[in-house]
């Protein structure tokens, strides 16, 4: 029998993953490699770059203990060529194997460019996701909206999680009205376990620093788990100090506390280290134990069988050009403060100086802060697509693309999310503390002092009206608009007005 070349990638490291399933020992060779073109089509946060490459070094190890031979290519090699197809081509003109076995990535960009390949590429289907390509797309045949609610209640039949026969356990399918609560400033949150760095980190933590230290964060300290042993770890401390108070504080955000009750698992499930489908069926069983209460339980799961493989299947179905979609024409370049430029605004400097640290932030973070400006501001959503897919620990464009694009920025015309997530300095200032640090007073709409969300989102409201009017879930919005006299509505205008002149001149606001 002749062997194969088998392709992992950095963020396919699971054992059990179809290409390595199908693979035979004896023949095949498994290629792994560390490339610059991967780290750089997108400037990688540099804590990123080391978590997925110190995790490939130790996955490599795993599978040759395992018996499998693995061609592995380090960064620095001197003869790595720098890009995963014409590394492809060096181990095939070195081993005389030419038909290469992978699973299938996670970008479309990746998936073209091994298609391209001269040689003939198999990609099996990615089945570590509950939901295949394939099923989703039967799931969304004939429907005229694709709702996450929707397609959730069919995966929890499917897979059991959190039923009693065929009812949703304790007899509703969402207990969101119990969660979201603004956090108090002295809540105590024991945050995400630390992971000591080991000889192999210590090592990609040297060659990301002197190769790839000039790209946007902090890399040290370095505190990620990089193997699967230090990924149960951060999930058993997630199940036993955090679940249970997971749902109550989901929205909350803090000045002095980056993590709250959030898991911080994204990046393990993200590159495999950790199985969705186990960490669920972990998190019911605390449920059913008792030691964790169902609100917070069946938001976890929901996130994760719900909103993760939901967002992954519009990622596949709408196909390479979703990324470029830009329904509400917004051209605006990407303000400085996004890469750590100075800003007065208390709240997006805090996500940032976070972001930059730890190569994380939590969803409303995410959604209602740096994504809630940029989309209040008319920032290019490509642009904000490149700084999401950059900044982020566990972004990879099948999950950060529709969350970015379609949830946070409408730029999909509302095929994620059914209404634009936009928000005034209210909401912050009801969910967080950011606002009793800041310059600008959340209360006052107009004027140098008012917090420049009051503005912009009134301003992003006014300016979309013909779209947003009709949608039954902006009326009130537009009838509380209408009800202010013209003279208010006029100085909040201008507001908005001087803060878009500012951010395209590139004054700091
Ligand atoms: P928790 O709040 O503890 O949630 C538990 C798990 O649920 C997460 O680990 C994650 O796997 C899953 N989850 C929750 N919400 C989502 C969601 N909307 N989509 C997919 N999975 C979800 N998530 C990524 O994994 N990668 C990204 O690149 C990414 N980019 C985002 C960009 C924007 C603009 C927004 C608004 C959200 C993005 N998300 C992304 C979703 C979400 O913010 C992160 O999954 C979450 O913050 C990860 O932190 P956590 O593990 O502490 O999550
Ligand atoms: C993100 C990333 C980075 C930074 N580096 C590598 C790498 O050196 N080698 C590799 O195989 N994969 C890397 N990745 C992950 C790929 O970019 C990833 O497979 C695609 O983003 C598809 O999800
Ligand atoms: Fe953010 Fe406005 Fe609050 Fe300042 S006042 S922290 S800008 S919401």
């Amino acid at each position: 029998m002749v062997g194969r070349l088998i392709l992992v990638l950095g963020d396919q490291l699971s054992p059990e993953i179809a290409a390595l399933r199908e693979g035979d020992k004896a023949h095949d060779i498994v290629v792994m490699a560390e490339v610059g073109a991967e780290a750089t089509y997108v400037a990688h946060h540099p804590k990123k770059i080391a978590f997925i490459l110190a995790a490939m070094r130790k996955f490599a190890a795993r599978l040759h203990d395992d018996g499998w031979q693995v061609a592995y290519t380090r960064l620095d090699d001197p003869e790595n060529t720098g890009a995963l197809g014409s590394e492809l081509l060096r181990r095939a003109s070195e081993t005389g194997l030419s038909e290469v076995l992978t699973t299938e990535p996670g970008e479309w960009r990746v998936i073209d460019l091994l298609d391209e390949l001269p040689l003939p590429v198999t990609q099996l289907p990615d089945d570590r996701f509950i939901t295949l390509r394939t099923e989703f797309a039967d799931w969304a045949k004939g429907r005229k909206t694709l709702r996450m609610e929707h397609f959730y209640r069919t995966i929890r039949r499917r897979t059991g999680l959190l039923m009693d026969e065929d009812a949703p356990a304790g007899g509703k399918w969402n207990y969101d009205h119990q969660n979201r609560k603004p956090a108090q400033n002295d809540l105590f949150a024991l945050g995400p376990l630390r992971h000591q760095t080991d000889k192999v980190t210590d090592d990609v933590l040297d060659l990301v620093e002197d190769r790839f230290g000039d790209h946007f964060g902090q890399l040290r300290p370095f505190w990620f788990a990089t193997d699967a042993a230090g990924a149960e770890a951060a999930r058993d401390h997630f199940l036993k100090h955090a679940l249970p108070l997971f749902g109550d504080f989901q929205d909350a955000m803090l000045d002095q506390d980056r993590f709250l009750y959030h898991a911080v698992l994204s990046p393990y499930l993200n590159v495999g280290l950790l199985d969705p489908l186990d960490l669920c069926r972990r998190a019911e069983t605390e449920w059913r134990e008792g030691r964790a209460p169902l609100n917070a339980v069946e938001g976890f799961i929901r996130q994760i069988i719900g909103w993760r493989e939901f967002i992954r299947g519009i990622y596949f179905l709408q196909g390479p050009d979703y990324t470029r979609r830009n329904t509400l024409n917004h051209r605006r370049k990407l303000p400085d403060f996004y890469w750590g430029g100075e800003t007065h605004m208390h709240c997006v400097g805090r996500a940032v100086e976070q972001t930059r640290d730890e190569a994380y932030a939590h969803h409303i973070q995410r959604l209602m802060i740096t994504g809630n400006f940029g989309l209040l501001a008319g920032i290019d959503p490509g642009e904000l697509h490149q700084w999401y897919l950059a900044v982020y620990a566990d972004a990879f464009e099948w999950v950060e693309a529709p969350n970015t694009l379609g949830m946070s920025q409408f730029a999909d015309g509302g095929i994620v999310a059914s209404k634009p997530y936009v928000s005034s300095g209210s909401y912050i200032d009801r969910m967080s503390d950011y606002c009793s640090h800041c310059h600008y007073d959340v209360k006052q709409r107009s004027g140098e002092k008012a917090c420049p969300f009051n503005a912009l989102y009134w301003g992003f409201l006014d300016r979309h009206r013909k779209r947003f009017a009709k949608n039954p879930r902006m009326a009130q919005m537009y009838s509380t608009w209408d009800r202010m006299d013209a003279d208010t509505r006029d100085a909040i205008l201008s507001r908005a007005e001087d803060l878009r002149d500012r951010l395209s001149r590139g004054t700091p606001i």
